[in-house]
């Protein structure tokens, strides 16, 4: 792990574009330079209230105008006044905020010693992703911006670490689904989704989901409905309840069935016992960055809503991922249908026979994940990259 000591206290500056996958990254990243590096950390967002979503019980204002996070974190507003700060991380090549900005710019011009400004840019399995991490971004005002750019081979900057241990699973949860009526083990974490040793009635397949407006869900859910096997669906707080003409209620435990599916509400948790939800399903429907990224820690076949871009330039980060990925076939062709690279008016059609290739390949599918999930454990830690990064261009300035 690189030496922090000299680089305590880092800026980690967060724009809110849109959901929570923004200030979901740099809550966790703003943790883990607290805990694992013992840096002081400021997370200076432009919607705070949308960091505090993510974090259960709320922390209360403290007195320095901010929120102080369980790790010690303060989460402060976009004008908070410039601190002496080491490093300063903006993220998403999101800006900065006008103060932090012009008090470097005033260091530079004063012959101070300035914060490394480093900037945390979008995930991706990407080839070029290799390229640019790492490069200088000269800047007005006679500073440089250095990218990091996460990704999934040792020459990116890695990916956030798991969670270990996982935390416990919520109480609230736990009761939903003990309400839910449907027998079978459930949640656990013993290996098999399934199949038991006579090939006898497979338990219930339970599911989480948390995907976007424009994905193509309600047609999976049409397939799973028609299908050949029990899938209980967890949809978190905050998603829409007309699913495909499936109304289901916004209440925790507020319950939908049809056919071979049951839908039911789950609270929206905190980030860390999101983690342990994803570990107890079989498996996943997630979406954007974050979330994608706990999918793989949880080690279950998982379905990825990337965040949809012009000109299908999502696609290619789908496709960059399922080649590195050691996702089966199946889960591959679900994965694209689910983006929209298999189109046309065959797309229930689709769905069904997709859900229905993937499910057959679902204990395949459950062990590559845990061999994926192996081979990421390999890369660089991002926090641990950022830190680096950090150290090298701060040994410039001395
Ligand atoms: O919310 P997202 O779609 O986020 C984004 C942003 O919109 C952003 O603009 C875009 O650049 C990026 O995606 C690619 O999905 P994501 O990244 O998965 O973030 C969701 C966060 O919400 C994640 O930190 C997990 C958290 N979460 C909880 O804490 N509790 C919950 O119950 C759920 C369902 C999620």
């Amino acid at each position: 792990m690189p030496d922090a000591l000299n680089l305590r206290r880092w800026d980690v500056i967060c724009r809110v574009v849109d959901h929570y996958g923004d200030a979901g990254v740099c809550l966790r990243l703003a943790r883990q330079l607290a805990a694992r590096h013992g840096c002081t950390v400021r997370l200076l967002a432009d919607r705070p209230e949308v960091v505090l979503d993510l974090i259960q019980p709320r922390p209360d204002s403290d007195t320095s105008h901010g929120w102080r996070d369980r790790s010690g974190v303060l989460i402060v507003g976009w004008d908070a006044p410039p601190q002496q700060a080491d490093v300063v991380l903006e993220t998403f090549s999101g800006d900065l905020p006008p103060a932090i900005l012009d008090d470097m710019r005033g260091a530079v011009a004063r012959g101070r010693l300035v914060p490394v400004w480093l900037d945390l840019e979008y995930l991706s399995a990407e080839p070029w992703v290799e390229s640019c991490h790492g490069l200088p971004s000269p800047q007005p005002g006679g500073l440089t911006r250095w990218f990091a750019f996460p990704g999934f081979t040792a020459r990116t900057a890695g990916l956030p670490g798991p969670q270990m241990p996982l935390t416990k699973l919520p109480p609230a949860l736990a009761d939903v689904l003990a309400g839910t009526g449907l027998d079978g083990p459930g949640l656990d974490d013993s290996g098999s989704a399934g199949r038991d040793v006579n090939d006898t009635p497979k338990r219930p397949l339970t599911a989480s989901v948390f995907c976007y407006r424009d994905s193509p869900l309600p047609a999976l859910l049409d397939a799973m409905q028609s299908g050949a096997r029990d899938v209980r669906l967890l949809v978190p707080g905050g998603m829409p309840g007309g699913l495909g003409g499936r109304s289901l209620g916004p209440q925790t435990g507020d319950t939908w069935r049809g056919g071979r599916l049951t839908l039911v509400r789950m609270p929206f948790v905190d980030q860390d016992a999101y983690d342990a939800i994803l570990a107890a399903c079989d498996l996943n429907l997630v979406r954007g960055e974050d979330s994608f990224v706990r999918a793989q820690w949880a080690a279950r076949p998982l379905l990825w809503a990337a965040y949809r871009q012009p000109d299908d330039a999502h696609l290619d980060k789908v496709d960059a991922w399922l080649a590195r990925s050691a996702m089966p076939q199946a889960w591959a062709d679900l994965n694209r249908w689910f983006n929209g690279a298999i189109p046309g008016p065959g797309t229930e059609g689709h769905a069904v026979a997709l859900w229905r290739a993937a499910i057959d390949g679902i204990d395949t599918a459950r062990e590559e994940a845990t061999r994926w999930r192996r081979a990421l454990l390999e890369l660089p830690r991002l926090d641990d990259v950022l830190v680096d990064l950090a150290l090298q261009h701060a040994s410039r300035l001395q």
